[in-house]
Formats: structure tokens, C-alpha cells, sequence
């Protein structure tokens, strides 16, 4: 019998995690890493290049049989098998969920609704190859005759933050006359910086909206449109426009040939559908050869996370560990730290891949959820963030579980410049996870020469509570192929929460009520509205902007 949301959290196995999380939340990971020398072997999975290690959490064997027993009560296998299948497992929507389909490279029938979808994939890449490929030869070229080199993507949401982190991400590949831009914001600057780079003769503007009806995008799109055609004249759009979406009559009306149009499906959610043609500024960037290592790289992910025992699974132990914190410890946030300069925007993809996935608070099954969803993810890159946000992490009163990711071979491998990179994170691992006593504060303040009144002093000061979990994930290089298990491997984990949790991680219901009123207020602030019938804060502010902006 499948537990409804209601037993989630009374469950047997519940129950025995939050009995077992009270006799065991003091135990040190420094004394059990001294037990146990074979702690980290244990506690590591590999797949190819990419090592996930996970000792440096506060866990045992017995967490992790209970941590089990839970995904497997809560029908974790099947659930994957499910999605894999395309079953309409987004509920609220009754949609498939299949972003797995779009990197599926033995190109397996997948059905929905009676249909095989990977004929259309298949279509969509061989289309976004040969377009790819005409404009980094430039054959297809701009209005005027010349190359186009500078690719802006125009998208906000899943529609930007998957391929500014994969373009940013694959700097190193991208084709040595190709420049790309991303403009995602509503605030005109985002769109102003953007054209007082580009030259309109060279410019490829790439429309990505799954629906085209976002306001962003499509006020965006036109002041684009509107800038192009000033310096070339209408004719110049069909040259200089595409359109990634799935709704051919809205691109249409917007005035783009639906011949330069890339289509995707309603089976990909938004910040799913980096690896669809939403991808296009990637495959342009990179190449498409290097965007189907991406692919391939997330089918490897795909593979692991659909055939291996839980036990041996990564998303599936990320997961299971996300749980643990969240729901038996309390911690409400949690960091993911890229050692990697070209991993800088990995963070806030993540955020909303987490976030707007799991911040839900009704379940599948309809009823007020009881626990605590998605956390807090936050992040950047190291170490610039040692020097930020880092002290709260080691000393502060929240306790904040830390993903570090680093590649063993840097894109630049300059002087000492990766090895010192490398000697700080690890030392960063160990550091929460051993932290430092009070006594061997004073020992470390005895030898600099202290006095016995600095020593007293200073003795709290400069000790660390430690016992502070991290996993460590250590790829050989961030090449086209780590980075699609990279990303595919913190899908599924999201998606293993969501199943534990009994949330649909593929809808996104909040994001309505803020866009909702924003419309309603727009007419309000031309000072057209007859009465506002808002709190008295919001029309004050409305007020106050009217008379700022007359
Ligand atoms: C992602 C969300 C959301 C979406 C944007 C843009 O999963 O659905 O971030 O991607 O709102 O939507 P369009 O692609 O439809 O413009």
C-alpha cells in the first residue's frame, strides 16, 4: 500500500528515523572517520569521472539502512520507473516529465499518449544541427552579408538560467568568434547593456519562451526587434531572429517565420529544458557535437539513476541526505559551492531547480502538507565565498549542509593557481566536519604566545563547533560530458525529494500570484487607475512612485 502525504510523517519508518536522529545527532563524524578507516570508501560512489563522496555527513550505516527503507516505502523505484516511462506523473498539469527523452541517446521508444516521441526529438536535433552548424560556418548569415557572431538569447527562467550556466560553464569550447549574451530581466538596463555591446549586422537574437506569452521576454524580444529593424529595416528580422517555443502561433504573430522556429513540447517543464532546443545558444556556443557529449553525458546520469540499487545511487543518496537534514535536523538551507570560475552561475540554476520543484506545500494527493520542502539553496563560487559567506558557515548558529564540486584539472592550468584551489576546498570539507575544540584553540594560542588572559579571552572565539556536513564531488575536467552528469544527477535529486515528500516537482503554481497583481498595479502607476483598492502600504508606494516619476 502506498502511504498517502498524511503518513508521510507517521509512518513507522519515520518514526524510527526521528528515534534513531535523537540517540545519534551528538555523535562527532571526526570520531567515527577515527573508527572507521574504511568511512569514505564506504560512503563514495563513482560513475565514470564523477566521484561523489558523502562520508562527511552525520550518518551511519543504520541511517542509511533506515534513510532506505524510507525510499523504498515511499516507492522511490517505481516513481522513477514511472517518469522514465512517460507516465503523466505531473498531475496538476497532466503532463509526462520527460526532459530524460531529450538526452535519451539509444533513442528507445518513449510513449505518450500512445505516441513515440523520439522521432520529433530526433527531428528538433538533426534541425538544430544544421542550423548550428550554417551560422558557426557562416552560411547562414545576417541581413547584410556578414557572419554572425554575437548570439543573445532572449528568456528568462528555465529559459535562461539552464543555458547561461552551460555557455558559461563551456567557455573553454565555444567557437573562437562567438559571443554570447543573455538578456532575461524586465528592467530595461538588462537589454540596453546588451545592444550597446552588439553590432545589429552580427547579432543573432534567440526568442526562448516555452509559451510566448512571458511579459519579460516578449517586451524584451520587441525593444530587440524594434533596435534591429531601426539599423536594417524589417527585412533584416527573418536574418536575425529565431524562436525556440512550443507555441507556433504566438511566434507567428510575433513575426517570426515559423521556418526559424525550434520546437519543444509540453512534456519538457521550463527549467527542465536546457538539454531541448532551449539549449540552441549552447549547441551554437560549443558545437553540436560537444552539446550531444552533454546529452550523453546526462543519458550516463539517466542510466545510473534508473538502473542502480538505491544504495549505490547518487541522486537517490543526495536525496535521502536532503531529507535527513531537512526533516530530522532542521536545517532549513543548504550551499552549493563550485570550485570553478566557469561553474560561477551553477548556483542559481540550482536554485530554481530546487526551489520552484520543491518549495510546494500541497501534496500529490491534495492535503496541507505537515513537514517541512524544499530548502534554502544559496551559493558561488570558490573561494571568493570563503570570504563571504563562509564564517556563518563554519561559526554561525544555523547549520548549512555544503555541496563542494571541483574538477581535479582545471580549463587553466596557470602556476600553482588549481593546486591552491584544490588545497582549499578540501581543507574546507575537513574543516566543518573536524572544526576545532576549545582546547585545541588554546593549545594553537599557547604556541603563537599568548598570554593566560588572551588565551581565556580568545578561546571561544577561535573555535569551531564542526561536526558540519558537506559532500564533495569531484569531476576529472567541467567538459560538455561532466557537466550533463553534473546537472542531470541534481535533477534527479530533486525529483527523489519531491517523491519522498509527495510533491509534484514539475509544476510552478507559485510564481502566478505576484505576475497576477503586477498586471493589475502597471495601469496604476500611469496614474490611469480610478481607485486602488490595495493595502494601505502598496498604495502608498504606488503614490509615492507616481509623484518620484512626474
Ligand atoms: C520553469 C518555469 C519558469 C519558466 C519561465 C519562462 O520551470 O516554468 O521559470 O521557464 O517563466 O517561461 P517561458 O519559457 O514560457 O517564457
Amino acid at each position: 500500500m502506498f502511504m498517502s502525504s498524511k503518513e508521510v510523517n507517521k509512518s513507522r519508518i519515520w518514526k524510527k528515523l526521528e528515534r534513531h536522529y535523537k540517540s545519534f545527532r551528538k555523535t562527532e563524524m571526526r570520531d567515527m572517520f577515527k573508527k572507521d578507516p574504511q568511512r569514505a570508501e564506504k560512503f563514495s560512489i563513482s560513475l565514470d569521472n564523477l566521484t561523489f563522496d558523502y562520508s562527511k555527513n552525520r550518518i551511519n550505516e543504520r541511517t542509511m539502512k533506515y534513510l532506505l527503507t524510507l525510499a523504498k516505502e515511499r516507492k522511490v523505484a517505481e516513481k522513477i520507473q514511472q517518469m522514465f516511462s512517460g507516465e503523466k506523473i505531473n498531475k496538476t498539469e497532466n503532463r509526462s516529465v520527460l526532459h530524460i527523452a531529450l538526452r535519451n541517446r539509444a533513442n528507445t521508444p518513449i510513449y505518450v499518449d500512445g505516441q513515440n516521441v523520439m522521432p520529433k526529438i530526433n527531428d528538433v536535433l538533426a534541425k538544430m544541427r544544421k542550423f548550428t552548424e550554417a551560422v558557426r560556418l557562416g552560411e547562414f548569415k545576417g541581413h547584410t552579408g556578414k557572419k554572425l557572431t554575437n548570439i543573445v538569447n532572449i528568456g528568462i527562467g528555465g529559459s535562461d538560467l539552464g543555458p547561461k550556466m552551460a555557455v558559461e560553464a563551456l567557455k573553454k569550447y565555444w567557437a573562437k568568434d562567438t559571443n554570447c549574451y543573455f538578456i532575461s530581466n524586465i528592467d530595461g538596463t538588462a537589454c540596453a547593456e546588451v545592444l550597446n555591446k552588439v553590432d545589429p549586422e552580427t547579432t543573432l537574437f534567440i526568442v526562448s519562451s516555452k509559451t510566448f506569452t512571458t511579459i519579460e521576454t516578449l517586451t524584451n524580444a520587441k525593444t530587440c526587434r524594434k533596435w534591429l529593424v531601426d539599423a536594417l529595416g524589417e527585412h533584416a528580422v527573418a536574418k536575425h531572429f529565431v524562436a525556440v517555443s512550443t507555441n507556433v502561433k504566438e511566434v507567428e504573430k510575433f513575426g517570426i517565420n515559423p521556418e526559424n522556429m525550434f520546437e519543444f513540447w509540453d512534456f519538457v517543464g521550463g527549467r527542465y529544458s536546457m538539454w531541448s532546443a532551449i539549449g540552441l545558444s549552447i549547441a551554437i556556443a560549443i558545437g553540436m557535437d560537444n552539446f550531444e557529449k552533454m546529452l550523453e553525458g546526462a543519458f550516463a546520469m539517466d542510466n545510473h539513476f534508473k538502473t542502480a540499487p538505491l544504495a549505490e545511487n547518487i541522486p537517490v543518496i543526495m536525496a535521502l541526505l536532503g531529507v535527513w537534514y531537512n526533516n530530522f535536523f532542521g536545517f532549513k538551507s543548504i550551499a552549493v559551492i563550485p570550485y570553478d570560475q566557469y561553474l560561477q552561475y551553477l548556483p542559481a540554476y540550482l536554485q530554481q531547480l530546487d526551489m520552484e520543484s520543491n518549495g510546494k506545500h500541497v501534496s500529490l494527493d491534495n492535503q496541507y502538507i505537515k513537514y517541512s520542502t524544499a530548502p534554502v539553496l544559496f551559493g558561488g563560487a570558490g573561494t571568493d565565498v570563503q570570504h563571504s559567506f563562509f564564517q556563518m558557515i563554519h561559526q554561525g548558529t544555523s547549520i548549512v549542509p555544503c555541496d563542494f564540486i571541483v574538477p581535479a584539472i582545471s580549463h587553466n592550468e596557470i602556476g600553482e593557481h588549481h593546486e591552491i584551489l584544490l588545497a582549499n576546498v578540501l581543507a574546507q570539507g575537513e574543516a566543518l566536519m573536524r572544526g576545532k575544540t576549545v582546547k585545541e584553540a588554546v593549545e594553537e594560542l599557547k604556541k603563537s604566545g599568548k598570554s593566560k588572559e588572551e588565551i581565556e579571552e580568545l578561546k571561544k572565539y577561535k573555535s569551531f563547533p564542526g561536526n558540519r556536513p558537506s559532500n564533495t564531488i569531484v569531476l576529472k575536467k567541467v567538459d560538455p560530458y561532466s557537466l550533463g552528469m553534473l546537472v542531470a544527477m541534481y535533477e534527479h535529486k530533486v525529483f527523489v525529494e519531491g517523491v519522498i515528500w509527495d510533491i509534484n516537482s514539475f509544476d510552478q503554481m507559485g510564481v502566478e500570484l505576484g505576475k497576477q497583481m503586477a498586471l493589475s498595479i502597471l495601469p496604476e502607476l500611469g496614474g490611469n487607475a480610478t481607485g486602488l483598492s490595495h493595502d494601505s502600504s502598496t498604495s502608498r508606494l504606488i503614490e509615492l512612485i507616481r509623484k518620484l516619476r512626474k
